[in-house]
């Protein structure tokens, strides 16, 4: 029998893995966060996976947290400022041994979960695949992509990586997971704020061009300075090419603010600045940006961490 998948947040990428390995024939167990939550759940009869423009709907059970099952293998799939309240509620289902997969963006987060569960092994994943709702308990395959995981403690791969492998989940096993997240934290940290307070797509940062390289030297400075050399190298060149290869689209960040949403920016620009900090380095443009992301968000009444 295999070992049960499950999946904490039935929100985007929580929708987008759940129902994928649900198709595969995988257990997989959805909790959501109350028996509110769980009836209207039920109500909608599952959750619902729109790729290429055609709808497949999977009955994957529901629970709440307070369900008496032991938990084996945890995807947790909500936003970085959820995470660890998230998994504290958790924490008396996990069995011995239990595995946790990290799906948050940025850094900082993986951190708070791991310390609340000393017990389990936490793997991180890096995503760039892409989907958003459309509506409760359905969500849209927007943009493929790939899922770097990796444990920054244990450079073993896990036995379930199979299990992605057969609900055709694009990944890679790696034992550079941390050097990912500052790469893609450094490039978040060059674009999204950006586009936020200029108001533009991506593709609009080509006016700013002074702004990103400023922006770029200090963050491969904290990346020297952090032990992370390999993802400071070329940074510049790499987020003049995601500016340009995602011209026409709005940055996460920019969709955040537009929708009235709470952003993830402690664990994006706010991690750089607080990292920098602890190592005594001055980063004016990087600390001055945050400030005016901070000032903005307030001004548009929503939480600046
Ligand atoms: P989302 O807001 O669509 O979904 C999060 C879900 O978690 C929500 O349904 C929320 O209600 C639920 N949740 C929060 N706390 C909970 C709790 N205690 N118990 C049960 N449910 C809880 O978010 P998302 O877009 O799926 O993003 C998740 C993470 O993945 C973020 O860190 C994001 O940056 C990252 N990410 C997202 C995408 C994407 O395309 N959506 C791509 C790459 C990375
Ligand atoms: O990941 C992104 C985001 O919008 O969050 C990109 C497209 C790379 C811009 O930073």
């Amino acid at each position: 029998m295999s070992t049960i998948w499950h999946v904490l947040g039935a929100g985007s990428l929580g929708t987008l893995w759940a129902t994928r390995l649900a198709r595969a024939g995988l257990p997989v167990r959805l909790i959501l966060r109350d028996a509110v939550r769980l009836r209207s759940y039920a109500a909608a009869g599952g959750l619902t996976l729109i790729e290429n423009g055609h709808a497949s709907t999977y009955a994957v059970p529901g629970e709440t947290p307070d369900s008496p099952e032991p938990i084996r293998r945890l995807l947790i799939a909500c936003k970085a400022y959820d995470a660890e309240n998230a998994i504290a509620r958790l924490a008396s289902r996990l069995a011995p041994g239990a595995e946790l997969i990290l799906l948050q963006n940025g850094l900082g987060s993986q951190d708070a979960v791991a310390a609340r569960v000393p017990q389990a092994r936490c793997i991180s994943a890096s995503s760039t695949e892409g989907a958003f709702r459309d509506g409760d308990w359905r969500v849209v395959f927007a943009g493929h992509g790939f899922n770097w995981l990796g444990d920054a403690g244990n450079p073993l791969a896990p036995i379930w990586l199979e299990d992605l492998q057969a609900a055709r989940i694009p990944h890679e096993w790696t034992t550079d997971i941390l050097t990912r997240l500052w790469r893609k934290l450094a490039l978040n940290c060059a674009i999204n704020p950006l586009t936020v307070l200029h108001d533009c797509r991506n593709g609009g940062l080509t006016e700013h061009h002074c702004e990103v390289a400023t922006l770029c030297a200090e963050l491969a400075e904290l990346l020297q300075r952090c032990g992370q050399p390999a993802a400071a190298g070329n940074l510049q060149q790499e987020v003049e090419r995601v500016i340009q290869a995602t011209a026409a689209n709005y940055s996460s960040m920019y969709q955040d603010v537009a929708n009235q949403r709470r952003t993830e920016i402690s664990y994006l620009l706010g991690h750089a600045c607080k990292v920098a900090a602890r190592h005594q380095l001055n980063l004016p443009h990087l600390n001055q940006l945050q400030q005016r992301l901070v000032a903005h968000l307030r001004s548009r009444g929503l939480p600046s961490d």
